[in-house]
């Protein structure tokens, strides 16, 4: 055995003799590969696994197995869900463990994150679904990525602010994507900002990526701006709640509707009832802060954040 083998290389190997299909094989394989020390030493591993790794594709490939199974898609709750994506260790797992009651595995070593794990956030009266997803490397991933991140739809990338590999990890993440044609992130999250502590680092990122992505720094560790996050995942969703009243009565502003931003009185009255629907003449438009005091609103009238409608049937 040649020295120097690291836990995470001992992890991988581990998993490969619990293994039991060829994809599991093929996943822990890719995975030894991708973390074992690469030096004259360990040539001759390199070359079994890369011998083993072959022989196993070519199986698979015989027995025309599936390479993904539906284990990976996460069901949808809440009222939107976010995949956080990113390179290894940037703090992925950590994020949704500050932000969600979900317990996900963090570790220090690169590849701990090896099934999805969903997590609920609370922002205010919403609960949105954010699903912590194995890391995008140049090294190794998970077969059934990609499509677990189209399932999800809208995702953040979450990168470690303190990487000197930074950029290159992102254009690796941004070729990627485009390559299986899903959807660039649209924000991305600047994660151990506690390791940047006047912020310049951060300052830098916005200079060169400013105009592709929404940024936020946040801290995983120390807490810092997730209070902003929660907001920004909000807005980034584009999500209005709307709550109803009866007429003469307050509104219940724990339980909101939460419905697309560009959707009607109409699309709100559907969500309540279809039949309702129907019948709805008008509604009567208020506000939380008062400014629009049961303004008489038609169906097609679009409706905003945090908005209360009295319907008229
Ligand atoms: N200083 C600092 N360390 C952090 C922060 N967030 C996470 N870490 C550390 O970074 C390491 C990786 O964290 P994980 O949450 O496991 O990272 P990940 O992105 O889920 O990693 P993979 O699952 O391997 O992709 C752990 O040692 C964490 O304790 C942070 O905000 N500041
Ligand atoms: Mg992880």
């Amino acid at each position: 055995m040649p020295a120097n083998l690291t836990p995470e290389y001992l992890d991988a190997e581990q998993e490969y003799k619990a293994a039991r299909t060829h994809q599991e094989r093929i996943a822990a394989l890719e995975r030894m590969l991708a973390t074992v020390p690469k030096h004259k030493g360990t040539e001759k591993l390199q070359a079994d696994i890369k011998r083993r790794l072959s022989q196993e594709r070519k199986e698979a490939h015989k027995k025309g197995g599936s390479r993904s199974a539906p284990v990976f898609l996460v069901e949808k709750e809440g009222a939107g869900q976010l995949a956080l994506i990113g390179p290894p260790n940037s703090g992925k797992s950590s994020l949704v463990a500050a932000l969600t009651h979900a317990e996900p595995e963090i570790a220090e070593f690169p590849f701990s994150t090896r099934l999805p794990c969903p997590g609920m956030m609370q922002f205010e009266n919403v609960q949105i679904q954010l699903v912590d997803l194995p890391p995008l490397s140049r090294d190794f991933m998970e077969p059934w990525l990609p499509q677990a991140i189209r399932h999800v739809g809208e995702g953040i990338l979450v990168v470690d602010i303190s990487d000197p590999d930074l950029l290159e990890e992102i254009e690796f993440i941004e070729g990627l994507l485009e390559e299986r044609r899903l959807k660039r992130p649209r924000m991305l999250v600047a994660n151990k900002s506690d390791l940047d502590p006047t912020g310049e680092d951060f300052r830098v990122l916005q200079d060169l990526l400013g105009e592709r992505y929404r940024m936020l720094a946040v801290s995983a560790a120390t807490g810092a701006n997730l209070d902003r996050f929660r907001r920004e995942v909000f807005d980034l969703l584009e999500l209005v709640r709307v709550y109803t009243k009866r007429p003469g009565k307050p509104a219940d502003l724990t339980a909101p509707y939460v419905l697309r931003r560009g959707a009607t009185v109409l699309d709100v009255a559907r969500h309540v009832h279809k039949d309702f629907a129907e019948r709805l003449k008008y509604a009567r438009l208020y506000t939380k802060d008062g400014r629009r005091d049961g303004l008489m609103v038609e169906r097609t009238h679009l409706v905003e954040d945090e908005d209360i409608l009295e319907f008229h049937v």
